[in-house]
């Protein structure tokens, strides 16, 4: 499958891992690459010198494009961003934030820059600051989000700019990449689905959790702390929620002693009471483990497939 997002990306498939912070490390963006996506490594709040091991591991077992990613709320931010030009990554992605300030000395440096946005305003904002693609994220996805669902979020974005839009949240397989083409995105970006990979190092009890969840398992918390978070409805969420009830100074620091730190509990220490196990509304639809080849080549096929015969179903 051919788009302006593999030309541009020089990849076969037009599938982005998403930059899942802790998760996304060397293996399973190496595996992504060399299976014909393009895979990211998520910087989070990682110190530099972490991250630039985890590219170098990851180039030590691919040599296709490799993707960075960088959380703009991360107190590590500047020094990411200087350390995607120092390692010569191909392709950088940005999450939760507006990454205006660096976009010029990444252009200059030749790397690819494709923000995630939330909104129409940031993708045209993004545009003209050089970037070579948005990444239009809706709030079906895990993680930080935004406002809007995919579905009216993409075809938005896709008429406000004239640069090739990815779209991301809730897509796991082929229907959901060929909703999103004929949406007019021309690819897509994945997170949970690489949770249920053997590729992904994640703790057992958080890829047990993502196997068993159903289509109703997660929920939304942190919006009163203006950094709402889709996550697994486990028991931290569910004091997250109850805390949300009444907020005033007391519940938000107590929310935030309770978080801070929770999601590497969930994905280093499978820490089912104090973890947070982020995840989007896709995870019901995981039943097995299945490698990031499979997922990315499986996909592919099957939106090619319903495109070529989408007609014979409604004649
Ligand atoms: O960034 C993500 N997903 C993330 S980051 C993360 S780590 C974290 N942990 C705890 C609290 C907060 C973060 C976990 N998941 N996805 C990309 C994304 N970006 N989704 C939504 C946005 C976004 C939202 C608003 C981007 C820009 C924006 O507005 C910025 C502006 O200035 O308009």
């Amino acid at each position: 499958m051919k788009t302006r997002i593999t030309e541009l990306l020089g990849i076969k498939y037009p599938v982005v891992q998403g930059a899942m912070a802790w998760i996304a490390e060397h293996h399973l963006a190496a595996s992504v690459s060399a299976a014909g996506g393009l895979g990211i490594i998520a910087g989070g709040a990682a110190p530099v010198d972490f991250i630039r091991d985890e590219i170098r591991k990851a180039r030590a077992l691919t040599d296709k494009p490799l993707g960075m990613n960088i959380m703009l709320l991360s107190p590590n931010a500047d020094d990411l961003a200087q350390l995607a030009i120092d390692e010569k990554i191909e392709v950088l992605t940005t999450g939760a934030g507006n990454p205006g300030k660096y976009m010029e000395n990444w252009k200059q440096a030749g790397i690819k820059v494709m923000p995630v946005v939330a909104s129409v305003a940031l993708a045209k904002r993004m545009e003209r600051a050089g970037a070579d693609a948005v990444i239009a994220e809706g709030m079906e996805g895990g993680g930080h989000i935004g406002e809007l669902t995919t579905m009216p979020l993409v075809p938005q974005v896709v008429d406000a700019v004239s640069i090739p839009v990815i779209a991301a949240g809730g897509i796991a397989d082929g229907r959901g990449m060929a909703a999103a083409l004929m949406l007019g995105a021309e690819g897509v970006q994945c997170g949970t689905v690489f949770l249920a990979t053997p590729e992904c190092q994640i703790s057992e009890k958080y890829k047990d959790l993502v196997l068993k969840a159903s289509d109703i398992a997660t929920v939304v918390t942190g919006r009163p702390s203006g950094h709402p978070v889709r996550a697994l409805k486990t028991p931290l969420q569910r004091k997250c929620l109850e805390l949300e009830k009444h907020v005033d100074n007391r519940s938000l620091e107590e929310i935030e002693a309770a978080t801070a730190g929770s999601l590497r509990k969930a994905v280093q220490d499978g820490n089912y009471e104090e973890g947070t196990f982020m995840s989007g509304q896709i995870a019901g639809m995981l039943k097995e483990l299945h490698p990031c080849a499979d997922v990315i080549s499986g996909m592919t096929a099957q939106a090619e497939e319903l495109l070529k015969n989408a007609y014979k179903r409604f004649a």
